[in-house]
């Protein structure tokens, strides 16, 4: 189906300029006397008091860290602490309006926007709200720490629980927000609004977006705040987030209400430092940061800098800039000047700065430059704000006690429960729909094209009569994927798409056909070519709680999505003490014939991570199966397909693959052909070659080989490849991927660890070679052949009576080969 914008050359080769417009920078000018009006005496407080208590609890950790004691208590706390004793100003302005639906995310300096986001929402909050949330957060253990002995306000204890589910987290204990398995650089806690900072520079620059997405395309209430540094703006995901944020068709093609912006605010923390690097007048060239929205669109992203030391300017343009929000002509950028007096981190030497230039800063220091204004314009009095500190300073004390007594804080125990965060890895539940709701669809099911052709297609690769269909009229694997995907499209109303040329093309290799017809824009979108945004939008989009399928267009592409998939989609579930679901299908094509960078299959690289789960289907009657139980899932599911087969039909499940809806459970491998004489386990595509391996080895050799077709990689259960071991005493395993290094390897291992006594020889690997791929014509140089499974069987485990090897298998070969390294 083509889009309704025909591309005019008339139009786009008429010559003309680009304009730029002007970017304010710290234009705010108001005095406090003129702010009178929009802050009463207690909110003026309220803000000083939050820099405060910012400003103590940063200085006690800078002491813990420095000199293992705060006020006459010792504590040793090897973990970071990355401070922003400087930035409170510009916490707190960001903060101060957001409301409890605004969800911000950060970095690794954000124990402040997380302290001022947190009590912006207490502030918010009514007071049987904030019991209900602090008493449901892990069974109330938290707290209870707390409550003990307390005697104030519920709104008060609120505080105190913040502070110390923040210390307890940045401590590792068990009461920290986040079970202590986020710390220093991840804590965050989400009923607060408060969403994952991210140790990885620049982590929350896609991530971000996401979350915006599900914002926008569950029609939920609320704004995201992406709280980033300034040296991150030379970070891919950054400016993949911008462009994937920034996108055109959210404004031209979107429909309805769904049509205009994103609900986001980038705002990038400006302390012109990276570590030490300085970001204007070194390591980048913006020279003022907010420049950078100049270039992304025709609004200039309504970019604009703002004095953060100040946090009435703060407070004024987040202010005037929800107002853009709500007319739905987001993402706006922001630049909040700032400035870090303390280090980078504690053993920073401050080598990269003079200390004239720190002195400067500090004399304009926002917490006393704002106080004597307070004064000055008699809203408080001196012994006010006197009483304040020493306050911050007495609750600084009572909730680091607190916080490190081993009785009242332990660590989660992994002793008592060596498998503690083995259980949070994966959340394994079973969701037909991440929401209740009516699922947005522009035709009924039966009515598509494509379900209406399926209709005619046969489901067995062989007729009645025992003839081969046509791939014309067979029911292909893509179909099978196809079929779950559309499935869940009309069961789960948060389900949303995206990736390279999904729509309108049908996705890279037609798997989507019929999807455009069904589904509107915002549940699916082509993406722009940013396979790093691809993924980090799917894990913001999925961990506030709407499931999704991104895709990568080739395998080999998942380098340009690294960070993503294997630093944030794997792990944000259990660094969130599995507060956080990750309903997340990441599709990833597996290419042929196109060559060194278009044809690797990485599975083994992606089943090393701890936290994916990776399937890689053979057959279309276990990629419809799979892919259901990839979609009914809530952990991140990495699911390959084989570019080699997807026009392939079912030759292996009778009578062929059901219309109606079926699981096959991740992790179960699947017997393709039973036999006594030899166990052969494949990955993905390779199950073809192997089967005919199977067939020659009867014919030839009067052998009869057990095909075992893994089908998932992790999770992976081992018994039924052990039990056809112990029958078999053989065993090779096959697959596409380089064998030096790969997920085979792995299994050869645990099988051989699992049933040594049952083994004849060790297990053989015959996997590709650990080159780049050649072209089409020399694949078979590369990829393994049924002749390299049978020359290796001959060598390494029972020789067969007249084979004439042709692949060398030998002791001299192999130390060769690795003395090589290829
Ligand atoms: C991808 C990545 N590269 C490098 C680092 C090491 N590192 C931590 S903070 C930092 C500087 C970040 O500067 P900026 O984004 O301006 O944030 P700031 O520290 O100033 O708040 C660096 C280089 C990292 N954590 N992640
Ligand atoms: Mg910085």
């Amino acid at each position: 189906m083509p889009k309704s914008q025909n591309i005019n050359p008339k139009v786009v080769r008429k010559p003309q300029f680009i304009e730029f417009g002007r970017i304010p920078v710290n234009q705010y000018n108001k005095s406090i006397d003129e702010e009178k009006k929009n802050f009463s005496t207690e909110d003026f407080i309220r803000i000083y008091h939050d820099m405060v208590i910012i400003r103590e609890f940063e200085t006690m950790l800078n002491l813990i860290k420095t000199k293992n004691e705060y006020k006459g208590i010792a504590y040793n706390h090897p973990g970071p602490a990355h401070l922003s004793i400087g930035q409170e100003a510009a916490a707190v302005g960001m903060a101060y309006t957001l409301d409890i639906d605004d969800y911000i995310f950060g970095s690794h300096r954000s124990h402040g926007e997380i302290l001022a986001k947190g009590f912006s929402a207490i502030n918010k909050l009514d007071e049987d709200s904030l019991y209900r949330i602090m008493s449901g957060h892990f069974s109330g253990k938290a707290f209870k720490v707390v409550e003990k002995g307390f005697s104030g306000s519920i709104r008060e204890l609120s505080g105190h629980f913040l502070l110390y589910g923040a210390l307890a987290e940045i401590f590792a204990r068990e009461n920290g927000f986040n079970k202590g398995l986020g710390g220093s650089m991840h804590a965050f806690f989400t009923p607060f609004g408060i969403y994952p900072n991210n140790a990885i520079v620049g982590g929350s620059g896609d991530i971000s977006v996401g979350a915006a997405l599900y914002k926008k395309i569950n029609r939920k209430r609320g704004i995201i705040v992406c709280n980033i540094g300034d040296a991150s703006m030379g970070c891919g995901p950054v400016w993949e987030g911008i462009s994937f944020a920034t996108m055109d068709q959210y404004r031209t093609l979107w429909d309805g209400d769904f049509r205009g912006g994103l609900p986001l605010i980038f705002n990038f923390m400006n302390n012109l430092y990276g570590m030490g690097g300085q970001t204007a007048g070194e390591t980048m060239g913006y020279d003022i940061l907010a420049r950078i929205g100049a270039g992304v669109n025709p609004e200039m992203m309504h970019s604009e800098r703002v004095d953060g030391y100040n946090p009435l300017a703060v407070i004024d343009v987040f202010k005037r800039k929800r107002e853009i929000l709500k007319q739905k002509k987001g993402p706006v950028l922001l630049d909040t000047l700032t400035y870090r007096i303390s280090g980078h981190s504690p053993s920073d030497a401050s080598s990269y700065r003079s200390k004239e230039e720190v002195e400067a800063w500090q004399k304009e220091d926002s917490i006393i430059t704002f106080g004597d204004e307070l004064i000055k314009s008699g809203i408080v009095k001196a012994a006010q704000l006197d009483a304040i500190r020493e306050e911050a300073s007495d609750l600084i004390t009572h909730i680091l006690k607190l916080a490190i007594d081993d009785e009242v804080s332990p660590h989660l125990d992994l002793n008592l429960d060596p498998d503690g965060i083995g259980k949070m890895m994966f959340s394994n539940e079973s969701l037909d729909r991440m929401e209740e709701g009516i699922p947005e669809v522009l035709i009924p099911l039966e009515e598509n094209p494509r379900v209406k052709s399926l209709k005619n297609k046969e489901r067995f690769y062989k007729d009645k009569k025992g003839k081969p269909v046509s791939k014309a009229k067979v029911y292909q694997l893509r179909d099978g994927i196809f079929e779950a995907v559309i499935d869940r499209f009309y069961k789960d109303p948060t389900l949303a798409a995206w990736g390279e040329e999904n729509r309108d093309w049908g996705g890279a290799f037609a798997v989507y056909r019929g999807l455009t017809e069904a589904l509107p824009y915002h549940r699916l979108f082509n993406s722009p070519i940013s396979e790093g945004a691809i993924v980090g939008t799917a894990i913001g989009y999925g961990m506030c709680g709407g499931r999704v399928i991104a895709e990568i267009m080739y395998c080999d592409f998942l380098g340009r999505s690294g960070d993503e998939v294997f630093n944030q989609l794997p792990k944000w579930q259990a660094m969130s003490g599995n507060i956080i679901k990750m309903p997340v299908v990441v599709r990833v094509s597996v290419g042929s014939k196109y060559g060194a960078q278009h044809s690797q299959d990485w599975s083994s690289l992606v089943a090393h991570i701890p936290g994916l789960k990776v399937v890689f289907p053979a057959t279309p009657y276990d990629a419809k199966g799979l892919m259901n139980s990839a979609l009914q899932g809530t952990d991140p599911v990495i699911f390959f397909e084989s570019q080699r087969i997807y026009d392939i039909g079912e030759m292996f499940h009778q009578p062929g693959v059901p219309e109606s809806y079926y699981e096959i459970p991740l992790g179960e491998p699947d017997i393709k052909r039973e036999g006594d004489d030899i166990t052969i386990l494949s990955i993905g595509a390779t199950l073809y070659p192997v089967m005919k391996v199977a067939e020659k080895l009867r014919q030839d050799y009067g052998m009869e080989a057990e095909v075992i077709d893994a089908r998932t990689l992790v999770p992976f259960n081992y018994e039924p490849v052990i039990q056809s071991v112990r029958k078999t005493g053989k065993i090779v395993l096959a697959s596409d991927a380089s064998s030096r290094g790969s997920f085979l390897k792995e299994m050869a291992h645990t099988i051989t660890d699992l049933a040594f006594d049952n083994l004849d020889a060790p297990p053989v690997v015959v996997g590709s070679r650990n080159w780049i791929i050649p072209a089409h014509e020399m694949e078979n140089s590369f990829f393994p052949q049924p002749e390299w499974i049978i020359d290796a069987i001959h060598q390494k485990i029972i020789p067969l009576k007249g084979h004439i090897v042709k692949t060398n298998y030998s002791y001299e070969n192999s130390i060769k080969l690795n003395k090589e390294g290829v």
